[in-house]
């Protein structure tokens, strides 16, 4: 067996005429065809320009992995526009915040040692600076208006979609497991997805832990084509759940009683892994979300298969992607 590593250098668009001797039309066509000969649709928030794709033996192992890594601090790689929007909101926060969070302090410090009660009662008087109490107020204010129009902008964007969705599907939470149900054209089915048990891992081919790892893998996942506007009705049978998959930048209560309604549009295909995001009874930990995104084709011939046989649906999909 051997492990072949192909990097894919992203072109710079300054080379459109100088090298490839193509116009942006033509060039942007090629750019698409290469990506999508090796499964790559498109990368939202990636900004380093590298692709990796590794070939073990004679399959070509290409899929994505969209889970939370042990000891991870920043935000799971962003997969879709609304997280990728998110992340940006994210890291302007965390620029306007960090030197906040260390200079205040130490203003603060400095002005109770070098003004304390001693100093203040030998002089008997109390400086003002008008530019001083001004700045004060004004910057913080600046601080908040720079957050605060980025952060209504975001809102907007994940609330209102004007594009008609190419699919909708229904999700049911109950305790303690997730019920998909699906209206594609003629095709309609709904199915439960479960937490599986290390014990199934063999019966249902996934013994891979990278790709299925540990307590966010289910027996049948959500499966939705990629760069698609997919519009979800989420609801719940029971209590109160959420429906919450970061790197696709989703999260909506399920509510018993009320529908939610959101939208998610990823942009490259892989398996992208959530949890249950509100306290919901003693399995609460044990519901996972796990959403497999393919393309448009084999999302067609799955809705297909799924309406007659599910288990063959999926075995087709697992050997389609080769992720075990
Ligand atoms: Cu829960």
């Amino acid at each position: 067996m051997f492990v072949r590593v192909r990097i894919i250098r992203k072109r710079s668009p300054r080379l459109y005429n100088h090298e490839t001797k193509l116009n942006k039309n033509e060039y942007n066509r090629n750019i698409c065809r290469r990506r999508r000969e090796f499964g790559v649709l498109q990368a939202g928030g990636n900004s380093s320009g590298l692709r990796l794709h590794c070939s073990i033996g004679t399959g070509t192992v290409s899929v994505y992995i969209a889970s939370p890594r042990n000891w991870q601090i920043n935000l799971q790689k962003s997969a879709s526009p609304v997280m990728a929007h998110t992340a940006r909101l994210a890291r302007l926060t965390n620029i306007l915040l960090i030197p906040t969070a260390v200079i205040f302090p130490i203003i603060i410090i400095t002005l109770c040692i070098k003004y304390n009660e001693n100093v203040l009662t030998k002089h008997k008087r109390v400086n003002t600076s008008v530019l001083l109490e001004g700045l004060w107020a004004t910057i913080p204010a600046a601080i908040l208006v720079c957050i605060c129009s980025p952060s209504l902008k975001l809102l907007k964007r994940q609330l209102i979609q004007k594009k008609a969705p190419y699919a909708t599907i229904k999700v049911v939470a109950f305790q303690w497991y997730w019920n998909y149900e699906y209206s594609f054209k003629q095709n309609k089915f709904k199915y439960d997805s479960n937490i599986i048990r290390d014990d199934q891992r063999q019966s249902l081919r996934k013994t891979n832990l990278k790709s299925y790892p540990r307590l966010l893998t289910v027996d049948y996942e959500l499966i939705i084509p990629a760069t698609q506007v997919i519009r979800l009705l989420i609801t719940s049978a029971d209590v109160v759940h959420a429906f919450a998959v970061p790197s696709l930048g989703v999260k909506t209560d399920a509510i018993p009683g009320k529908i939610n309604e959101t939208w998610l549009k990823a942009t490259r295909t892989g398996i992208y892994y959530g949890q249950c995001s509100e306290f919901c009874g003693k399995d609460h930990s044990y519901m996972p979300i796990a959403i497999r995104v393919t393309d448009e084709i084999s999302f067609k011939n799955w809705t297909q298969k799924a309406n007659v046989d599910l288990e063959n649906a999926f075995n087709s999909l697992r050997n389609e992607h080769r992720d075990e």
